[in-house]
C-alpha cells in the first residue's frame, strides 16, 4: 500500500469541532520541536516567574534565538525591539518579555497571513505548482473537501502526468471527495490535461477548478516550460485564468524552500504557498525568512497537519507562535 492509500486515521477526531484546537496545538506543538527545543532553554528562563530583566537574560534569549532557523535577520530585529522596551522601562519583568516576544514574531508573520479568495469567475482556476512529494495532490484533495463544504462545485485536472500512478493517486482523492476528475494516462500532454479540464468546467459552470501539475521532469528548464505551456493554454479559454497559482512547499525543508519560492515565482508568478507536514519536523524559521523575502509578497494561504482529508488549516501566525513558544505535549 502506498503512503497516500492509507486510511485517515484522524479523521474523526479533526471532524469534530471541538476536537479541531488541540489537534491543532498538539501537531503544531510536536511538528514544531526541532524549532522549539532549540528556543526552549532561552525562552524556558523567561517563564520562571516574575524576574528581573539583566543582561544575562537577554543574551540568553538571543543565543537561543540565533539557535533557532528563525535566522539572523528576524532575531536581530526582535532583540532590537526587545532592548529597547527594557531600556524604556516598558518590559521589566520576564513575564512581559515573554509575551513582548511573542507578540514581535506574530507581526512578523502577519504580512503571511490571508484568506485564498474564489472569485465570481466559474471555474475559478487554481493552480498547484511545487517540487515532487511536497504535497501537491494531498493538499488539493483536501481542498476540494472545504470547498465542497462551503457549497463550490470542485473538479480536479490531473496534470501531473509524469509520475508513475500520479493520475490514479489524484483519481483516489476524486472518489473520496465525489468530484470529477479529468485525467489522460500517464505520458500524455499536460497541458492538454488541463484544457481539456478548462472546457469541461467551463462548460458545467464548475466553481473551482483545481489543477495538480509535475513536480519532477527531465529537467528544471523542461519542468518551468511545461507549466508556462499549461499557463499559455488556459488563458486561450479565459484570458483572467489561473486566477490563482499555489506553490505547495514541505515543511521540512528549511531555507531550501526560499530557492523554491523564487524558482517558481519566475515560472509563474504566484499567489500564494501551502506549507504542508508541519505535524512533521518543520523548520519553523522558514516562515519568517519567506515573510522577509524582499520582493516576493506571498501569502501562506494553508498550512497541512497530516495526511489526512481533515488536516489543512488557513495559517493563524498567532497559534504558530503559540506552538513555537509554549510548552505543548511532546
Ligand atoms: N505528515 C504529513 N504528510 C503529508 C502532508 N501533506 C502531504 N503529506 C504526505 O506527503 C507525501 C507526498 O504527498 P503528495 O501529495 O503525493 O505530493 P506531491 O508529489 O507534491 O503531489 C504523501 O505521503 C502525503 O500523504 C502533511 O501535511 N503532513
Ligand atoms: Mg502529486
Amino acid at each position: 500500500m502506498s503512503d497516500w492509500e492509507k486510511p485517515n486515521q484522524d479523521g474523526e477526531d479533526a471532524n469534530q469541532a471541538s476536537h479541531v484546537k488541540p489537534t491543532l496545538f498538539s501537531r503544531l506543538t510536536k511538528g514544531l520541536s526541532k524549532t522549539r527545543s532549540q528556543l526552549a532553554t532561552g525562552v524556558g528562563n523567561l517563564l520562571l516567574g516574575e524576574r528581573e530583566i539583566d543582561e544575562a537574560v537577554l543574551e540568553d534569549l538571543e543565543t537561543a534565538l540565533l539557535l533557532t532557523d528563525v535566522g539572523v535577520d528576524t532575531t536581530t530585529v526582535v532583540m532590537a525591539e526587545l532592548a529597547k522596551g527594557v531600556r524604556r522601562q516598558v518590559l521589566n519583568n520576564t513575564r512581559a518579555l515573554h509575551a513582548a516576544l511573542a507578540q514581535l514574531l506574530e507581526e512578523r508573520l502577519q504580512p503571511l497571513s490571508k484568506t485564498l479568495e474564489i472569485s465570481a469567475q466559474k471555474p475559478h482556476v487554481i493552480f498547484f505548482v511545487g517540487v515532487n512529494g511536497v504535497g501537491k495532490t494531498t493538499t488539493i484533495g483536501k481542498l476540494a473537501k472545504q470547498l465542497q463544504q462551503e457549497g463550490k462545485s470542485v473538479m480536479l485536472a490531473a496534470g501531473d502526468t509524469f509520475r508513475a500512478a500520479a493520475v490514479e493517486q489524484l483519481q483516489v482523492w476524486g472518489e473520496r471527495n465525489g468530484v470529477p476528475v479529468v485525467a489522460q494516462k500517464q505520458g500524455s500532454d499536460s497541458a492538454s490535461v488541463a484544457f481539456d479540464a478548462m472546457q469541461s468546467a467551463q462548460a458545467k459552470a464548475v466553481d473551482v477548478l483545481l489543477v495538480d501539475t509535475a513536480g519532477r521532469l527531465q529537467d528544471k528548464v523542461q519542468l518551468m516550460d511545461e507549466l508556462k505551456k499549461v499557463h499559455r493554454v488556459i488563458k486561450r479559454l479565459d484570458e483572467s485564468a489561473p486566477h490563482d497559482v499555489v506553490l505547495v512547499i514541505d515543511g521540512g525543508v528549511g531555507q531550501n524552500a526560499l530557492s523554491q519560492v523564487r524558482l517558481f515565482n519566475e515560472a509563474l508568478p504566484l499567489s500564494g504557498l501551502a506549507i504542508t507536514k508541519l505535524d512533521g519536523s518543520a523548520k519553523a524559521g522558514v516562515l519568517f525568512a519567506i515573510a522577509s523575502l524582499p520582493q516576493v509578497d506571498v501569502p501562506v494561504y494553508f498550512v497541512g497537519i497530516g495526511e489526512g482529508i481533515d488536516d489543512l488549516r488557513p495559517f493563524v501566525p498567532a497559534d504558530f507562535v503559540s506552538a513555537l513558544l509554549e510548552k505543548g505535549e511532546e
